[in-house]
């Protein structure tokens, strides 16, 4: 068999196997292409994505097809002697205009929808998105509470995963600690953000992709059609920890969605009343002590690592100037307030985690200084004095 034919037999395969596949995918959701999704700007991107690769697949057809003839029909044995023309205006004009036309015929439909995800008036209600290295924290405007949202896939499934041997969970790193709850059949705006560097906010199932960026304020928005649990990922490349900060969201009909509300609002009450409390009483050694392991090993581990030697650009606390030298009271100002590359945690944990979590690094890995420092000291550094 000649090159030619091998390519030509080889490239009619791939495009029938194709065909069939996207066939099958209108039908049912495929692994091979977008999914239909389940709000009604999803279903037109996926509607509008079809008709794209059909007319793509009609000229295709027809270039092979035209490919095809002149190779069998024109062949050196059958047409020895080759013509000597070249140009043809008519047929230049034709193959100039008729992709235009098609062109032209895609942009309407394209540039409306561009147009209706764009349009975020008259939504139901708010959510903010803040990217933070490698969590969302989500603050509903019109309810009045937030929360942060964390992978919740234990570590055991993918550090050391070689070593251990640890089943992997059916959402392998597509899990997370705090759902976004939202109402079914509601126009609901986000307002993207960052704290620290970009992150984009993706949810498949909504055709949503949003930057997250710092200093800056994105809008989009998604209407659901369907209850269910919808996953998505960080889409940006955001550090070394990118592909762990995934997204859920349970989409639930109005009446469950206003009892989550309320669920929501209490714990909110609750944890003030607790952290109220934890801030008046002054704490022992040993009790900050194992409240700061606590706080450590679920906030500051992932960068400066259990052993508090630190990794790469996250420095080591270990016999770190702040943590063992300089004042207390600066080290907590670190953690409240952030510095260069390591966020704000004034809002995140409350002033006991605070006090634990900085009498914990100034006491652990043999920095051994002995100091304390109490809740109430870093309200009153919260508030500036
Ligand atoms: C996302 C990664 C990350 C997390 C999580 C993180 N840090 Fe940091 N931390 C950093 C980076 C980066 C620096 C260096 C900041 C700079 O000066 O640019 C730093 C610096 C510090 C320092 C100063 C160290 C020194 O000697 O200069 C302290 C103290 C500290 N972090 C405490 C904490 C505490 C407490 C937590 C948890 C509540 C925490 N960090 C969580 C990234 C992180
Ligand atoms: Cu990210």
């Amino acid at each position: 068999m000649s090159l030619l034919k091998r390519v030509m037999s080889g490239a009619l395969m791939v495009s029938c196997f194709l065909t069939g596949h996207l066939w099958a995918a209108e039908a049912e959701y495929s692994k091979l292409n977008l999914r239909p999704g389940v709000t009604e700007n999803s279903q037109r991107v996926f509607d509008l994505h079809m008709e794209v690769v059909w007319i793509m697949f009609a000229v295709a057809g027809l270039v092979f097809a035209a490919i095809l003839y002149s190779v069998i029909r024109f062949r050196k044995s059958k047409n020895p002697t080759p013509a000597k023309f070249s140009h043809s205006t008519t047929l230049e004009i034709i193959w100039t205009v008729i992709p235009m036309l098609i062109l032209i015929y895609l942009t309407k439909p394209a540039i409306e929808l561009l147009l209706d995800m764009e349009d975020t008036s008259k939504a139901d209600m708010t959510v903010k998105v803040n990217g933070i290295r490698w969590k969302w924290e989500y603050t509903y405007l019109d309810e009045g509470f937030s929360f942060v949202s964390e992978l919740s896939t234990p570590e055991s499934q993918y550090k050391d995963y070689a070593r251990t041997g640890t089943e992997k969970g059916e959402n392998y790193l597509l899990e997370v600690n705090n759902e976004v709850v939202l109402p079914v059949g509601k126009k609901i705006r986000f307002l993207l953000t960052s704290k620290d560097v970009i992150h984009s906010w993706w949810m498949p199932d909504f055709a949503v992709k949003m930057d997250a960026i710092p200093g800056f304020i994105n809008e989009t928005w998604t209407k659901i059609e369907k209850p269910g649990v919808y996953r998505g990922v960080c889409a940006e490349l955001c550090g070394e920890l990118h592909g762990f900060m995934p997204i859920v969201v349970r989409a639930v009909p109005q009446a469950e969605y206003d009892q989550w509300v309320a669920q929501k609002l209490e714990e909110k009450a609750e944890a003030e009343r607790l952290a109220a409390e934890a801030a008046a009483k002054s704490w022992s050694m040993d009790d900050l002590m194992a409240e700061g392991k606590r706080v450590y090993e679920q906030k500051c581990q992932v960068c400066h690592q259990a052993s508090g030697e630190g990794l790469g650009a996250f420095p080591a606390l270990k016999g770190s100037a702040v943590a063992t030298q300089g004042p207390a009271d600066d080290h907590a100002r670190l953690v409240i307030y952030g510095r260069g590359m390591m966020q704000a945690f004034g809002t995140e944990l409350t002033d006991a985690e605070i006090a634990a979590v900085v009498t914990y690094e100034r006491n652990a890995w043999g920095n051994d200084t002995g100091e304390m420092i109490q809740p109430g000291r870093v309200s009153e550094l919260k508030a500036g004095n």
